[in-house]
């Protein structure tokens, strides 16, 4: 365990050099994310949440744990067969660096590389010294040197902590010039700016999701391991492809020097479940994608366009493909640089991002982005198409109970039950909320700010003692009531009504 604790630790230090995404548990990580079934993707995320990431991690270094274990035991008896599974991990290493979409080739594999070395010689030589027996006073013969490993062990460990740190540290201040250039950014003010919020689009109900969700608690869905730090000033937009005819290029001040427009917007991920997390609401600001497009040539395929398909690529590998119609149908799709009056943070995806309104962020959204390219839904299949989940998803009905909580113990009388809904891109028209077989009566509705963003809802139940189920269902203006069908995240989103069970007193 102490060599591979030593290999893991000179790889990030050798990591530190190269970039942090080589460090072997960061490639394995990722070649494993990218490996593992939709179904069990989504069960992690299901159970572990947003810090699915760390369990991942954890669960990784427990394998490597266990795996060194069992090498430095066979090892004791042939140090041979513990040198070559070394090796071996460090060779897996390289294959996982060398086969990401991000790789930079070779100088990836020498974090795993180097780090299997050390790891290799470090087993050789601690194996040895339980092997070897050395005379030493008041040895008995045959006897190994007890003191000369405790030293030996205890200083590797010693030595590997530090080394360890000092990459992660390195890594860490690698990220310099991301970090200062985005300190540097002055958003400029809008040419377009959103629309003061109406009034009373907040509900003063306690427990309610907040109207904007502020970037610090906006959840974050995504593959990084390690969010990638981009240095603005040498950041590039690149768009081409079919039907291009002026292939552009586009520095983030070329954005900045464009018209801005700034729009308020839900965004929401096709992971989640009824009644769950991962959906917020944030004002952008960003350059309209439609204006961009089409001064590249792009157009509309109901236009001619010979392009029905945006392949959006980030920094990190991603790739998200949506509609070329929804983008030019006149909706605020958008290439965004700020997020609630400040620039995109680094989770979010800093520098520029995608967003278009109506569609789910995994068909939309994508962060860190550098290249587009048009092409068609019939030529290529982006990231999470090749893993089993819709070319197209368009964003379902949705409202949930934020309170009372479930299982709650409120008091009987009158219990304000309240929430959110959204159907981004057609607007909620209706919410309506059941108590246990009752009938549907309408839940008064927050003013609406656009029909890009959710509204807040509430009900004031008069409660009576006992166990009761609250269910919610809205209607979208297309007149659809949200429906009771209850379906998984994948393919293309979950559906069905939320409920909650709760005990008046
Ligand atoms: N580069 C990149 N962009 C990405 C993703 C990703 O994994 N990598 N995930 C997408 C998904 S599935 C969603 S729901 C949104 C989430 O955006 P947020 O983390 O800012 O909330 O980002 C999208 N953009
Ligand atoms: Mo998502």
């Amino acid at each position: 365990m102490l060599a591979g604790f030593a290999a893991l630790a000179v790889a990030e230090l050798v990591a530190a050099g190269v970039r942090p995404q080589a460090s072997p548990v960061v490639v394995v990580g990722g070649a494993s994310i990218d490996q593992t079934p939709a179904a069990v993707k989504d069960w992690a995320i299901r159970h572990f949440g947003t810090d699915d990431k760390l369990v991942l991690q954890l669960g990784i270094l427990a394998v490597l744990a266990l795996l060194a274990l069992g090498l430095g035991a066979s090892a004791v008896r042939r140090r041979a067969v513990g040198a070559a599974g070394v090796l071996l991990f460090g060779v897996i290493g390289a294959v996982a660096a060398l086969t990401r979409p991000d790789s930079r080739g070779f100088t990836d594999t020498l974090p795993s590389l180097i780090g299997a070395a050390v790891g290799t010689l470090l087993l050789h030589f601690l194996a040895g010294r339980l092997i070897t027996p050395v005379p030493v006073a008041d040895s008995e013969p045959g006897d190994w040197d007890r003191r000369g490993f405790v030293i030996a062990a205890t200083s590797a460990a010693a030595a590997s902590a530090v080394v360890g740190r000092v990459g992660r540290t390195l890594s860490g201040s690698r990220a310099g010039g991301a970090v200062a250039s985005r300190q540097q950014v002055v958003l400029p003010r809008p040419g377009s700016p959103a629309r003061p919020v109406p009034a009373r689009t907040a509900l003063r109900v306690e427990g309610v999701s907040p109207y904007v969700t502020s970037n610090k608690s906006f959840y974050r869905v995504d593959t990084a391991l390690v969010v990638p730090k981009v240095d603005a000033t040498a950041w590039h937009l690149r768009v081409h492809g079919k039907g291009v005819t002026r292939p552009a290029t586009f520095t983030f001040d070329d954005l900045l020097r464009r018209r801005l427009i700034e729009r308020d917007i839900t965004l929401t991920c096709v992971s989640n479940e009824v009644g769950g997390p991962y959906a917020g609401n944030a004002r952008w600001t960003g350059v309209r994608l439609a204006d961009l497009l089409a001064e590249c040539g792009v157009k509309a395929p109901s236009h001619g366009g010979p392009a029905d398909q945006l392949v959006a690529r980030s920094v990190d590998g991603m790739t998200i493909g949506t509609p070329v119609e929804d983008i030019m149908d006149g909706r605020d799709a958008m290439l965004a640089v700020g997020m609630n009056g400040e620039p995109l943070p680094f989770e979010h995806g800093f520098p520029v991002r995608m967003l278009v309104p109506g569609l789910y962020g995994y068909v939309s959204a994508c962060k860190w982005i550098q290249d587009i390219e048009l092409t068609t839904f019939d030529s290529y299949d982006p990231y999470w198409v090749k893993r089993g989940w819709a070319r197209k998803a368009p964003v379902k009905t949705q409202s949930r109970i934020d309170t009372p909580k479930p299982f709650a113990r409120p008091k009987s009388g009158t219990v304000m039950v309240a929430g959110v809904a959204w159907a981004q891109h057609r607007g909620i028209d209706k919410v309506e909320v059941r108590v246990d077989d009752g009938p549907w009566q309408e839940a008064h509705l927050a003013a609406e700010d656009t029909r890009d963003t959710w509204r807040q809802w509430s009900f004031p139940w008069q409660a009576t003692k006992g166990s009761h189920t609250l269910t919610v269902r809205a209607t979208d203006r297309t007149g659809s009531v949200q429906t009771e069908k209850r379906a998984r995240t994948i393919p293309d989103g979950a559906s069905g009504w939320h409920s909650v069970v709760v005990t008046a007193q």
